[in-house]
C-alpha cells in the first residue's frame, strides 16, 4: 500500500517546537514554484531527480491551493466525504501535485545545520531536496520541519514536493469548507546554529491577588532572559522569576519584549502575563470572570482560499475589534502561526483548535471513526501536540480545542492527555463528546435559547453516569457555535445575550461563522460573482451552506455583523429617567477612559443641539449616572436622546471618533399626529373611480396617484424565502409556505362601495387548492392631494402557517431611485434581528437599499418606518406616512425574481420599483443549522389593520 493511504504521524520530521522569530538566517522559499497536475497518485516519481527538466511543467505561486490557478477545481461539501468512506484508502483518481523550485544559498549563509520548514500542506506532502527524501508530512494545517544541513548545496538546490489531494489524512480532516490541496502556507529554510535554541517554552502567569506576574522561560540548552522593562538582563532559562507587571488581557492586552539567547542565537518573543482558570464553575482571566464575544474564524479569502496574507488577518482583526467581537475559536485547525502573534498584540481570546474532523463518519452510523480506532491513536495524538508546541506561549490562546464533531473515543481521551502533558495552564475544550468528559468546560453547538436557559438554571438533562453528570454541571458553559450566520440572519441574538448577561455560567460563545467562503469567479459574459458548493462542476455537494459568515466574502460586513455588534457592545446606555443616563461598563476589565461620550437631540430627524458628556472613571463591571443637558427642542414633534461612546484615540485597529456603543431613547412621550384624512368625495370617472388625485378601475385598483402610473397595491404575503426560512433542520418553514400556496395567492374582488367620502374594496385573498384564506378590506379617502389606505385583515378558516409578510406591494415607475425614510436604520432590520436599528433620517438610493447575499433571498427591509419619500432625479415622487409605523422594502425586481435566483448576477433591474409597505415580516432565527424564530416574533395570521397615507412630493 503506498505511504499515502497509510494511518500514520508521518515520518522523517524533527520534534515539534515553536514558531520562533530568531537571528538564525531564515530563507523564504515562497515564490514561483513549477507545476504538474497529475490525475492519480502513481505517477513517476523522477522529478524528484534534481536532473529532471521541468521545463515544460506550469508556473505556481507557493503558498497556494493548485485548485485556484486554474489546476483543477475546488469542491464543497460539508460534513459527507466527497471520496468513499473506506479508510485508509482513497480513490485511484486522486490529484497529484508535484512541486519543484531550485534555490541558491544566500552568499552569508553560514553552513551547518538547517530545517526546511513546511507550515502547511493539504493533504499530505512527500518531500525530496537535492534527489534525496526528506520524509511525509500529514496534518494539513501544522507545521512539519525536516532536517536538511548535509543536503544543502552552495547552488542549485532542488526542492521536490507531490502533494496528494486525498490521503488516509482526509478522513481526519474533514471540517465543512472546500476541499483545497496544495502547499498553502509558507516554506522556509532555517538555519541552525550550533548550540542555539531548538525550542523556547514561555509561562507568564499572573496572580490578581498580589499583582505579581511569574516569568518561566524554558530551553533545551542553558540560556539567558533579557527583559529590560522588567528589569531581567542575563536571568538564567529554567527558573521561574517573579516581577511586578500590567497584566495581559483581551481588552488590554500589555505585552512585553523578551529576548532568550545563548552564545549562538537569539530568540524574540511577546510575553502576556495572564493566568486562565475554573474557579467556583466560571472560566476566568486573572481572577475575573470573562464573557466570549465571539466568532469561528477560518481562514479564507475569496481568491487565495486558506493561503492568507497577513494583509488580510490584519483586516480580520480590525474587522472584529470595529465590531465588539472579542474572541475567536479557530475553527476546526490552527492557524497561520502570524494569526496568533496578532491576537497577542490587538488582544483577543483564542479558543485554538487541533486540525481534526470525521464529521463525515456520522453519515455512516460513526463506523470506522478515527475518534475511537487504536490505529488512529499516535497520528491524533501527534497532532494535539504539534498544536500545542507551536502555540503555547501565546497570551491569546487561553483554552486549547481538541477537535470538531469527531464524534466520541478513546482517542480523544489520549489526546487530551498529551496536551494537559505539555501545557497544564488552560482548559481543554471538545464538544463533540456531550459528557465532557476529558474537557474542562461544557461546550455545546446551536442549543436554543430554552436549552442554554436550563444550562444556566443548573436543570439541564441529566448524563446517565452521576459522576459525570455532576462533573459537567460544575463546568462553565460556552456555545462554540451559534447563531448560525447563513443569508439573511441570525435572528435571536439578543435574546441570547440576555441569557449570558443573567447566568454566570453562561459565558457566551461563538458566532458560526466569520466569513462567507465564496470563491470569486465569473459568469460566461464576465460579470463577478462569489461561487459556492457546484458552481464548480462537483458531483456532490452542499450548495451555499459554505455561505455562512458575518462577513460576505469580500470581506463587507453583513447586516448580521452589524447586528451581533450592537447585541454585544461592552457598553450599555440607556435612558436613567429624570433627564438622566446610565452607563454601564460591560467590559471585563477595561474602564471607560478610552471612550468619549457624545449626545444629540434630535426632533423629527433633525438635530437640533449636540454635545460631549463627562464621564468619571466607571471601572469594569460598574455603573454610572450622568445628568443630561437641558435644551431648547421645538414644543411638538418626535423627540429623542442619542448618546455615542466613541474611541477618544486612535487605535491600532480603529481612528478616535469610531463608534463603540450607543443608546437611544425618546426625550419625551411620543405625541405622533394622526396623519387620518377624510375629506374628499369619492366621483365616477370613465371606467372606474375618482378619489383626488388618485384613479381607480371599476374593480377599485389603484391605477395611478398624483400623476404616477402605479401597479395597483394588494396585499402581499410572500417573501423569498431566506437560508434559515429555507434549509432548517426541522421546521422547514418555506417548503410549508410554498406548500400551501402562499407564493400564489389569488385576490377574489367580493365588492366596490363608492361612499360618500370613501371607495370600498372587499377581497379575498387566498392560495388555490385550500380552504383558508384572508379577507382584506381596502378603504381609500382622500383630502386635497392626499391619499389614505386602510386596510383590514380577518383570517378566513384555520391558517397551518405562519405567513411570511404581511403588508401591500405596488409597483412604481422605475426612476423613482432615490429613498429617504424616517425611521429605523441605517441598515436593514428584522423582528428578531432589530438591535441596530436607530430612529434617524436616512437616505439610500434604491440599489444601497440591497442586501447582496451571496445566495439571493429577501432582504434590505427597513423597520420602524414613520415616513418614506420615494423622489426621481427631479425630486419628483411620493411620500408615505405609516400610520403606525411601518417596514419597507424597495427593489427593481419581484420577490418572485428574487426567490428564483441563483446568484446575485441573476437579477437583472425591470422597468419598476417594486415597494412592499409591510405591517409586519416573520422574524429571521437561525434554523439553517439552529433554533427557529423565537414565538414572540413568529407571524401568525390573525386579524390586523393598519393605514397608510401617500402624498405627492415635488
Ligand atoms: C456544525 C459544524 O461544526 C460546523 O463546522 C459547520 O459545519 C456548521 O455545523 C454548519 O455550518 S455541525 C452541525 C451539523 C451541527
Amino acid at each position: 500500500m503506498s505511504y499515502h493511504q497509510e494511518i500514520s504521524s508521518g515520518t522523517g520530521g524533527l520534534p515539534p517546537r515553536a514558531h520562533l522569530t530568531s537571528d538564525a538566517p531564515v530563507l523564504d522559499l515562497s515564490g514561483t514554484w513549477r507545476f504538474r497536475l497529475s490525475g492519480t497518485a502513481a505517477a513517476p516519481e523522477d522529478f524528484a531527480e534534481p536532473a529532471f527538466d521541468d521545463s515544460a511543467w506550469e508556473a505556481l505561486p507557493v503558498p497556494s491551493h493548485w485548485p485556484l490557478h486554474g489546476h483543477g477545481a475546488p469542491i464543497y461539501t460539508n460534513t459527507r466525504f466527497p471520496i468513499p468512506v473506506d479508510p485508509p484508502h482513497v480513490p485511484t483518481d486522486n490529484p497529484t501535485g508535484d512541486h519543484r523550485r531550485s534555490f541558491d544559498l544566500p552568499a552569508d549563509w553560514p553552513g551547518g545545520p538547517a530545517v526546511l520548514r513546511f507550515e502547511g500542506i493539504e493533504s499530505c506532502g512527500r518531500i525530496w531536496l537535492n534527489g534525496t527524501e526528506l520524509g511525509i508530512t500529514f496534518g494539513s494545517r501544522l507545521p512539519v520541519e525536516f532536517p536538511v544541513g548535509e543536503l544543502l548545496r552552495e547552488s542549485g538546490n532542488v526542492l521536490a514536493v507531490r502533494v496528494h489531494q486525498w490521503s488516509a489524512a482526509t478522513y481526519v480532516e474533514d471540517q465543512d469548507m472546500w476541499w483545497l490541496p496544495g502547499i498553502f502556507r509558507e516554506v522556509t529554510l532555517r538555519s541552525r546554529p550550533t548550540g542555539g535554541l531548538d525550542d523556547v517554552r514561555v509561562r507568564a502567569d499572573f496572580d490578581h491577588a498580589t499583582g505579581l506576574g511569574t516569568l518561566l522561560v524554558e530551553t533545551d540548552v542553558p540560556a539567558t532572559v533579557d527583559c529590560p522593562e522588567l528589569g531581567l538582563a542575563g536571568a538564567p532559562t529554567g527558573e521561574p522569576v517573579t516581577v511586578s507587571v500590567e497584566p495581559w488581557t483581551a481588552e488590554t492586552p500589555r505585552l512585553y519584549q523578551v529576548a532568550v539567547s545563548t552564545a549562538s542565537e537569539r530568540v524574540e518573543l511577546k510575553a502576556g502575563f495572564r493566568t486562565v482558570a475554573i474557579t467556583g464553575g466560571v472560566l476566568t482571566v486573572n481572577g475575573r470572570r470573562i464573557l466570549l464575544r465571539g466568532v469561528n474564524r477560518h481562514e479564507f479569502d475569496p481568491d487565495r482560499g486558506r493561503a492568507l496574507t497577513e494583509e488580510t488577518m490584519r483586516l480580520d482583526l480590525d474587522l472584529m475589534k470595529r465590531h465588539n467581537v472579542n474572541a475567536v475559536r479557530t475553527s476546526h485547525y490552527p492557524p497561520h502561526p502570524r494569526f496568533l502573534e496578532l491576537c497577542d498584540e490587538y488582544g483577543f481570546w483564542v479558543v485554538d483548535e487541533c486540525d481534526f474532523e470525521t464529521h463525515g463518519f456520522e453519515e455512516n452510523g460513526w463506523r470506522r471513526n478515527p475518534t475511537d480506532d487504536p490505529a488512529w491513536r499516535e497520528p491524533l495524538v501527534d497532532r494535539a501536540r504539534r498544536m500545542v508546541a507551536r502555540d503555547r506561549n501565546h497570551p491569546s490562546v487561553i483554552m486549547w480545542s481538541l477537535g470538531n464533531e469527531c464524534g466520541v473515543g478513546d482517542n480523544i481521551g489520549h489526546m487530551a492527555e498529551a496536551v494537559r502533558a505539555l501545557d497544564g495552564s488552560r482548559p481543554l475544550h471538545y464538544e463533540g463528546d456531550r459528557t465532557s468528559r476529558h474537557t474542562d468546560v461544557y461546550s455545546r453547538m446551536y442549543a436554543d435559547h430554552a436549552e442554554v436557559e436550563r444550562i444556566g438554571l443548573g436543570t439541564e438533562d441529566r448524563l446517565d453516569d452521576p459522576g459525570l453528570d455532576a462533573r459537567r454541571r460544575a463546568m462553565p458553559f460556552i456555545l462554540c457555535e451559534y447563531g448560525h450566520a447563513m443569508g439573511n440572519g441570525p435572528g435571536g441574538l439578543s435574546e441570547y445575550q440576555r441569557l449570558f448577561e443573567r447566568f454566570e455560567r453562561c459565558q457566551g460563545g461563538f458566532i458560526w461563522e466569520w466569513i462567507d467562503h465564496g470563491i470569486r469567479t465569473r459568469t460566461a459574459d464576465g460579470r463577478e460573482f462569489f461561487g459556492y458548493g457546484g458552481d464548480f462542476g462537483e458531483e456532490l455537494h452542499d450548495g451555499n451552506f459554505v455561505c455562512d459568515g458575518l462577513l460576505f466574502p469580500d470581506r463587507t460586513p453583513s447586516p448580521g455583523l452589524v447586528e451581533y455588534k450592537k447585541v454585544i457592545e461592552p457598553v450599555r446606555i440607556t435612558d436613567g429617567g429624570g433627564g438622566s443616563v446610565l452607563v454601564a461598563n460591560g467590559h471585563d476589565f477595561a474602564d471607560l477612559s478610552h471612550l468619549a461620550f457624545v449626545w444629540t437631540h434630535e426632533v423629527d430627524g433633525e438635530e437640533i443641539a449636540s454635545g460631549t458628556l463627562t464621564c468619571p472613571t466607571v471601572a469594569a463591571g460598574e455603573r454610572v449616572g450622568l445628568p443630561m443637558p437641558v435644551v431648547a427642542a421645538p414644543a411638538t414633534g418626535e423627540a429623542w436622546w442619542t448618546v455615542r461612546a466613541v474611541l477618544a484615540k486612535d487605535t491600532e485597529w480603529a481612528p478616535a471618533g469610531h463608534e463603540v456603543a450607543w443608546g437611544q431613547w425618546p426625550a419625551r412621550p411620543a405625541v405622533r399626529a394622526s396623519p387620518a384624512v377624510v375629506a374628499t368625495a369619492v366621483e365616477p370617472a370613465t371606467g372606474g373611480h375618482r378619489l383626488g388625485t388618485a384613479a381607480f378601475g371599476e374593480n377599485g385598483d389603484l391605477t395611478a396617484f398624483a400623476g404616477l402610473a402605479v401597479v395597483p397595491p394588494r396585499l402581499d404575503l410572500w417573501r423569498a424565502p431566506t437560508d434559515n426560512d429555507d434549509d432548517g433542520w426541522g421546521i422547514r418553514l418555506a417548503k410549508r409556505w410554498r406548500h400551501n400556496g402562499l407564493h400564489r395567492v389569488g385576490h377574489r374582488l367580493v365588492g366596490v362601495d363608492a361612499e360618500s367620502s370613501a371607495l370600498v374594496v372587499r377581497t379575498r385573498v387566498a392560495p388555490a387548492a385550500v380552504d383558508f384564506g384572508l379577507l382584506t378590506t381596502y378603504r381609500w379617502s382622500a383630502e386635497g392631494d392626499r391619499l389614505r389606505l386602510d386596510v383590514t385583515v380577518d383570517p378566513d378558516g384555520d391558517w397551518p402557517v405562519p405567513l411570511p409578510r404581511l403588508g401591500i406591494r405596488l409597483g412604481l415607475p422605475g426612476a423613482l431611485t432615490a429613498v429617504e425614510w424616517f425611521g429605523g436604520g441605517p441598515g436593514e432590520a428584522y423582528a428578531d434581528s432589530r438591535a441596530a436599528a436607530r430612529v434617524a433620517r436616512h437616505t439610500a438610493t434604491i440599489d444601497e437599499l440591497q442586501t447582496p447575499y451571496v445566495y439571493p433571498q429577501e432582504n434590505g427591509a427597513r423597520i420602524d418606518v414613520r415616513h418614506l419619500i420615494l423622489r426621481d432625479g427631479d425630486g419628483r415622487g411620493l411620500r408615505v406616512d405609516g400610520d403606525p409605523a411601518f417596514m419597507f422594502s424597495a427593489r427593481r425586481w419581484t420577490s418572485e425574481e428574487l426567490a428564483a435566483a441563483r446568484h446575485p448576477t441573476d437579477l437583472v433591474p425591470g422597468e419598476h420599483v417594486w415597494l412592499n409597505l409591510d405591517h409586519a415580516q416573520q422574524g429571521l432565527g437561525s434554523n439553517s443549522c439552529g433554533p427557529a424564530v423565537l414565538p414572540r416574533h413568529v407571524l401568525e395570521a390573525g386579524p390586523a389593520a393598519f393605514g397608510l397615507v401617500f402624498s405627492p412630493v415635488g
